[in-house]
């Protein structure tokens, strides 16, 4: 389990360019490695950004809202607020997603279980219409899989 999360880390900041990892392979190979501090400070800081990947995910809480409305708003902005809705099978439910993080990460929502992929411009609201049909857990994410949120369909 925490090796997958590792590995993911790795995908998550080479994808959004924070490029801890490159140097990663010299590490898992300790003849090559020529000591540099600067190695080592790159070792360091990917460990760090491995540390707080996995620390990220595993100790966030999931904090489930019941959506008993017609609509429910969700905050983007380093993530998804609240992470967590459930929603009533066959029923329209409008998420009204505003993004306040100027962060390109999340400028793009995906819901590809919804086939609805959609630009967030900052500080305006999108509204996103679902009907699930099936009962589930429906993750979404940003346009790099980045950062989560779940529609629970009950
Ligand atoms: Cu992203």
């Amino acid at each position: 389990m925490g090796i997958w999360f590792i590995r993911l880390s790795y995908l998550v900041t080479d994808y959004c360019g924070i490029g801890f990892t490159s140097n990663i392979s010299l590490e898992a190979n300790p003849k090559k490695v020529n000591m540099g501090l600067d190695k080592i400070l790159v070792g360091l800081f990917s460990l760090a950004g491995m540390m707080f990947t996995y620390w990220f995910f595993l100790m966030k809480k999931e904090k489930e809202v019941a959506v008993t409305s017609d609509s429910v708003d969700i905050t983007v902005s380093g993530g998804y607020q609240p992470e967590v809705i459930s929603v009533p099978k066959g029923k329209t439910t409008k998420l009204n997603f505003l993004r306040k993080d100027p962060s390109s990460c999340l400028e793009e929502v995906v819901l590809g279980d919804f086939k609805v992929r959609k630009y967030l411009p900052v500080n305006q609201k999108v509204t996103i219409e679902i009907t699930p049909q099936k009962a589930g857990e429906f993750v979404y994410s940003c346009g790099m899989n980045m950062f989560h949120g779940k529609i629970k369909v009950t």
